[in-house]
């Protein structure tokens, strides 16, 4: 086992690895930036190094800064948590250079998940249910017509490299395709530095649920079940749960196999997501793999028993997959709340600042993950999430009324916050019939 892991991240996830590490009985070392010189990933870990000014470019983004920090601590490994560089096949390349382990899969199996029409092409070869469409990148828009003319309108077009919504343009008729087309192409360019774009038939109010894959070293895979993550704002996330509701036990079933078969069909290794599309009539088409931890993972945890950190942890530092040949089963239904400093009110717009008072939520079945406290300044530099409320019941309907009680339990003064949404959000009567999909926000709160 590792004897002190880094910890190449912030915030709440900073925290949460660093709880497995201790748990663990590895050492951890946080990395901050100037603006979190007092932020509490860097007092709960055994040791604490600066890597730069507040813009993330200078220091969370900055390979060789984190690099000299892991190597002057002597870490073995090196966790990644969410975001930043998690994602970056580079990192994991001059991390393993180093011979420091990257906790999180190889580098080509990260170059693959990042290359969204390659990873479709590799599906399709293994028997894995795909949306209709450009087998591959469409080159020229004289492709681009021909496609869509034979997928029939509406068609997507996605950028290759994409993520968050960037690139993604939906074409309801030909005539609009040749500006559409190009201005994928262009966002593509501007947000990830590659033009790469292709096209797919148009899915009309599908819900995203995604798999949580687990793999070790030695070819074996489990899938602790689904997360349902169809409450998004622009591609923000809002409200994920497990299990998903409505999904029929077979189709669930099903799904997670491919999930596996999908693992498998890349050579897979630690964990890593599958996410899929799934239609009115339960019709699931994969969309990409997530080669990281994500922001929910919390829901499987709850619904599983599972810590997911310790076992990315465990299977990098080179044990077995502690659940082959067994079941993952769920029990009861999570959900987790994205509480965001943000004017929910305004847009949405961020609203960092001072946090006067604080109180958190407790009791039965719940969960805080945050690095909030009173008098903390949430810093303008990063992302906009500060805590995630996770409740757990043995129903859904158990869960929304206890995650009343806590939304309301829940303080946070100074700054605006996504509380005050969430609460209208589980008021909702679709919400609470569990009749979700991707475009709920947008036509119920006409966001
Ligand atoms: C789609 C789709 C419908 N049809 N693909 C959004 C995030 C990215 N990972 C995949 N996404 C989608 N892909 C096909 N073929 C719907 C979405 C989608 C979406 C699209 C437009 C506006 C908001 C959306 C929210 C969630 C999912």
């Amino acid at each position: 086992m590792f004897k002190k892991i880094l910890v190449a991240n912030r915030g709440e996830i900073a925290v949460r690895i660093i709880r497995a590490c201790k748990e663990l009985g590895i050492e951890s070392v946080a990395v901050y930036s100037t603006a979190d010189k007092n932020s509490i990933h860097t007092s709960l870990a055994d040791l604490s190094i600066c890597i730069g000014p507040p813009p993330p470019n200078k220091s969370y983004l900055n390979i060789n800064n984190i690099i000299s920090a892991a190597l002057v601590t002597n870490c073995d490994a090196l966790h990644p948590g969410y975001g930043f560089l998690a994602e970056n096949p580079s990192f994991e390349e001059n991390c393993s250079d180093n011979d420091i382990t990257f906790i999180g899969p190889p580098s080509d199996a990260i170059s693959l998940s990042g290359n969204k029409s390659m990873a479709i092409e590799v599906m399709k070869k293994h028997k894995i249910p795909v949306i209709p469409g450009s087998s591959g990148n469409v080159e020229n828009l004289r492709q681009a017509l021909n496609i869509s003319r034979k997928l029939g309108y509406p068609v997507i077009i996605k950028a290759s490299f994409g993520g968050g919504g960037k690139g993604m343009r939906i074409c309801r008729h030909s005539h609009d395709l040749e500006s559409l087309f190009s201005l994928a192409k262009s966002e593509s360019l501007s947000s990830f530095g590659k033009s790469e774009v292709y096209i797919e038939k148009y899915i009309q109010k599908p819900r995203h649920i995604e798999f949580q894959i687990i793999a070790d070293n030695y070819g074996n895979i489990s899938c602790a079940g689904e997360r349902e993550c169809s409450i998004q704002r622009r591609h923000q996330k809002l409200i994920e749960e497990a299990p998903a509701a409505r999904l029929s036990q077979k189709t669930r079933r099903v799904i997670k196999e491919y999930a596996v078969r999908a693992a498998r069909a890349i050579n897979y290794k630690n964990l890593g997501t599958i996410e899929f599309l799934v239609d009115e009539n339960e019709n699931f088409y994969f969309i990409e793999i997530n080669s990281r931890i994500q922001v929910e993972h919390p829901v499987t945890e709850m619904v599983t028993g599972i810590d997911l950190i310790k076992e990315q942890i465990k299977i990098a530092s080179g044990e077995r997959n502690a659940f082959t040949g067994r079941d993952i089963l769920a029990s009861g239904n999570a959900i987790e709340f994205r509480i965001n400093a943000e004017d929910s009110e305004n847009n949405f717009a961020p609203s960092p600042g001072k946090i006067t008072d604080c109180f958190l939520p407790g009791g039965p079945g719940i969960r805080v993950d945050t690095f909030i406290h009173s008098n903390y300044i949430v810093p303008p530099f990063y992302d906009s999430l500060i805590a995630k409320l996770i409740v757990w019941a043995n129903s859904r309907d158990e869960a929304i009324s206890r995650a009343s009680r806590a939304l309301s339990e829940f303080r946070i003064e100074g700054i605006k916050t996504t509380i005050p949404f969430h609460k209208k959000i589980i008021s909702n009567e679709n919400f609470k019939a569990g009749k979700i999909h991707t475009h709920f926000i947008e036509e119920e709160f006409a966001l």
